[in-house]
């Protein structure tokens, strides 16, 4: 049976140094369930610390970040308040194994949400819609992993940054998003990439943490996913995501 404990202060202690450890799978043999109760085990140590829950992450929630990583499954994170990056803020390189961004849209919930629900019914819940940018950055050496381990590595989620909140009457089906490194595009897409529409990986948010027995919180941040493909970032990198109609939101990486 597979030691979740140990596997959870593996992840986690890489994570905190930003050391890189082989796949755990290559030792352990495990089940998606447990890869869960894993990245569950690891986020409880953060929370022992004093951090605290904010929110979740939705991953391969579109197909060229499937295409990208070559896995086919929705996968999902927790988010703590000490992995906000503040909107223009620095990163420091050396506390990251070898970071990317992901261009994003992020929900703001004015109350809590349990699945199933309609899209309509997520978007109900929503306070606020930001433009946002996920850093994410595998433990794992060469950043290949198999779908359990990501999953018990917080689905690779390191960081989020977030833009200004709009109200939710802007229609966000179909917003240009463009990720810019250093002024330059390095990504370009649209929020129909995230599942035909950003409010389904809302409604597949509140699905899956109720099914985990944890339901969405007012106050909470659901970070939607990545339009495009991640971007691997470089010490002195400026990386800015703008999305028609929202605004935008970056950060600098340290020199
Ligand atoms: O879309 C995502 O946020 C997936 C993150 C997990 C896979 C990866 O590290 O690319
Ligand atoms: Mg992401």
């Amino acid at each position: 049976m597979a030691d979740i404990n140990a596997m959870a202060k593996i992840v986690d202690d890489a994570a905190r140094a930003g050391k890189a450890i082989p796949q755990l799978s290559g030792k352990h043999d495990y089940t998606l369930e447990e890869a869960y109760a894993v990245q569950a085990a690891a986020f409880q140590r953060r929370l022992a610390r004093g951090e605290k829950q904010v929110g979740m992450k939705m991953g391969f929630t579109s197909r060229a970040k499937m295409i990208q990583m070559g896995l086919t499954d929705l996968v999902w994170g927790r988010l703590s308040d000490e992995m906000l990056v503040a909107d223009g803020d620095e990163i420091d390189f050396n506390k990251y194994v070898h970071p990317r961004a992901e261009p994003e849209l992020a929900f703001l919930l004015k109350k809590p949400l349990e699945g199933p629900v309609t899209a309509a019914e997520a978007l109900a819940a929503v306070e606020a819609v930001a433009p946002a940018i996920e850093i994410i950055d595998s433990r794992y050496k060469k950043f290949k992993f198999s779908l359990e381990d990501v999953v018990a590595d917080n689905s690779s989620s390191s960081g989020f940054v977030l833009g200004a909140w709009n109200k939710p009457d802007v229609d966000i089906s179909n917003l240009g998003m463009l990720l810019e490194v250093n002024g330059r595009p390095v990504q370009i897409g649209s929020s129909a990439a995230i599942l035909g529409h950003p409010v389904r990986s809302l409604a597949h948010a509140a699905r899956i943490s109720t099914q985990a027995g944890e339901s969405l919180q007012a106050g909470w941040v659901v970070m939607a996913g990545g339009a495009t493909a991640a971007h691997a970032l470089n010490p002195g990198d400026y990386v800015r995501n703008m999305v028609q109609d929202l605004g935008y939101t970056g950060f600098t990486v340290s020199a």
